[in-house]
Order: C-alpha cells, then sequence, then structure tokens
C-alpha cells in the first residue's frame, strides 16, 4: 500500500482542521502542485526579486519579500501599503501566475469561500532565525474576503491569536504542503511566525516560503 494510490483522492487524504470561526487548516492540500508553485515562485522573484524592507519604525525585517499581482505589500519609513509599483525595480509587480489563484480559489472554496479571487500574493521567506512578529492584516481594502496561505519548505511554528493582542497564541506547526483560509471573524486575529529553525527540507533546502493569497484592492 502506498501513499500515492490516494492520489486521485484527495478527499480521503485531506485533513481539514478547524481553527477558529472561519479560519481551516487544509493540510497538505498543496503538495501534489508543490513544484509548480516552487517553478512559478522562481521566476516571479528573477523579475521582482526578494528584499528585506524596512518597518515604519526603522527596522530591517528578518523575512525577505516579494509580491505578484496587480499590487504589492510593501513596508518602508513612511509606512505599510499596497502599491502598483515594485519599489526595488521601478516596474509593476509581475502577474500572478495561473497556478497560484488555481490553488488559492480551490483552498477557499473548500473553505466555504465560493468567489474568492486574489488580486495579490506577499512572498515570503524565511531563513533559519527569521520571523515574524505578532501582527494583524488590515492593509487590505475588502474585509470580507479571506486571506488564503500556501507553506513550503522548512516547517514553520505558528502563532494564532485573537482580535486582543492580549489573547495568548495558540501554536500549530505548518508543514510543507498545508494550506490554511482565514476568512469570517478570525480575519483580523492576531498571527505571527516563531524564529525558523535550522533544517534541510529535499526541494527547498534551508528555507521556508509563505505564499499569502490577497484580495487587496
Ligand atoms: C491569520 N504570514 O504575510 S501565513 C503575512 O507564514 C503573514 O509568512 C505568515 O502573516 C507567514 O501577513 C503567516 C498565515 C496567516 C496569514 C494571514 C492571516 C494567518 C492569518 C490573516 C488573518 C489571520
Ligand atoms: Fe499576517
Amino acid at each position: 500500500m502506498n501513499a500515492d494510490l490516494f492520489e486521485g483522492l484527495p478527499d480521503l487524504n485531506l485533513q481539514q482542521v478547524c481553527l477558529d470561526d472561519g479560519a481551516f487548516l487544509l493540510r497538505g492540500f498543496a503538495k501534489n502542485v508543490d513544484t509548480a508553485l516552487i517553478s512559478a515562485i522562481e521566476k516571479v522573484v528573477t523579475q521582482s526579486p526578494l528584499r528585506h524592507m524596512i518597518t515604519p519604525g526603522g527596522f530591517r525585517m528578518s523575512v525577505a519579500m516579494s509580491n505578484c499581482g496587480q499590487v504589492g505589500w510593501i513596508t518602508d519609513r513612511s509606512g505599510y501599503r499596497y502599491g502598483v509599483i515594485d519599489p526595488e525595480t521601478g516596474r509593476p509587480w509581475p502577474a500572478l501566475p495561473e497556478t497560484f489563484i488555481d490553488i488559492a480559489r480551490r483552498a477557499a472554496m473548500r473553505a466555504g469561500y465560493e468567489n474568492f479571487l486574489p488580486d495579490a500574493c506577499l512572498i515570503n521567506c524565511y531563513e533559519p532565525g527569521a520571523r515574524l512578529s505578532l501582527h494583524q492584516d488590515k492593509n487590505e481594502r475588502d474585509e470580507s474576503a479571506p486571506i488564503v496561505s500556501v507553506s513550503l519548505g522548512l516547517p514553520a511554528g505558528f502563532l494564532f491569536g485573537g482580535l486582543s493582542r492580549t489573547i495568548r497564541p495558540k501554536r500549530y506547526q505548518l508543514v510543507h504542503g498545508d494550506v490554511a483560509v482565514w476568512g469570517g471573524p478570525s480575519r483580523f486575529n492576531f498571527h505571527g511566525i516563531a524564529p525558523l529553525l535550522d533544517g534541510y527540507h529535499p526541494i527547498l533546502g534551508g528555507k521556508r516560503i509563505n505564499l499569502t493569497f490577497r484580495k487587496a484592492l
């Protein structure tokens, strides 16, 4: 008996975990398209390279980022926002690859969001020690749209809190191929990523890449 036997029956493989009202973790949902996603990421970052942005407070982010889509998320000394131009290249962000739109739509559908059409994708690249402190995602205009995240490469400790910073976050491990959908009441929950631990992933080596699909406009 071999796990590959079930490739045509993803429903029997899928472990869906409800994390909170409107928040679902679809374990392994992106596994069968991992290499296609990674090829598309490589192509995007040749056009808009990964870079360490500066927070409004003047700190260099430990996570390297890029974007694709109609707009991209940026931070610098003047604040957090979405913009149509990549400030590093002076050109528009690369278009969203079809494979990105497809996985985001299918994951959202599975979580009960029938019409999710992302217009932006933030690409986060973690190396050992990189972290994302507890925050809310509040720069997107359409508050009714969910955010879909795809984890690739090394595992990470994900911290999922509540609507107030004072609620102690629950900790989950996100591994290669995991997809999560954050919508409804949990859309504005505080969340973060613990410092990435050293490790080796057969495809991505010593890195973790996270894609977050958003409807920003
Ligand atoms: C819960 N990224 O880019 S993805 C981010 O793994 C971000 O790089 C993390 O937080 C990462 O903003 C976590 C999981 C995630 C994304 C958005 C959320 C969880 C969320 C929005 C609301 C609630
Ligand atoms: Fe976030």
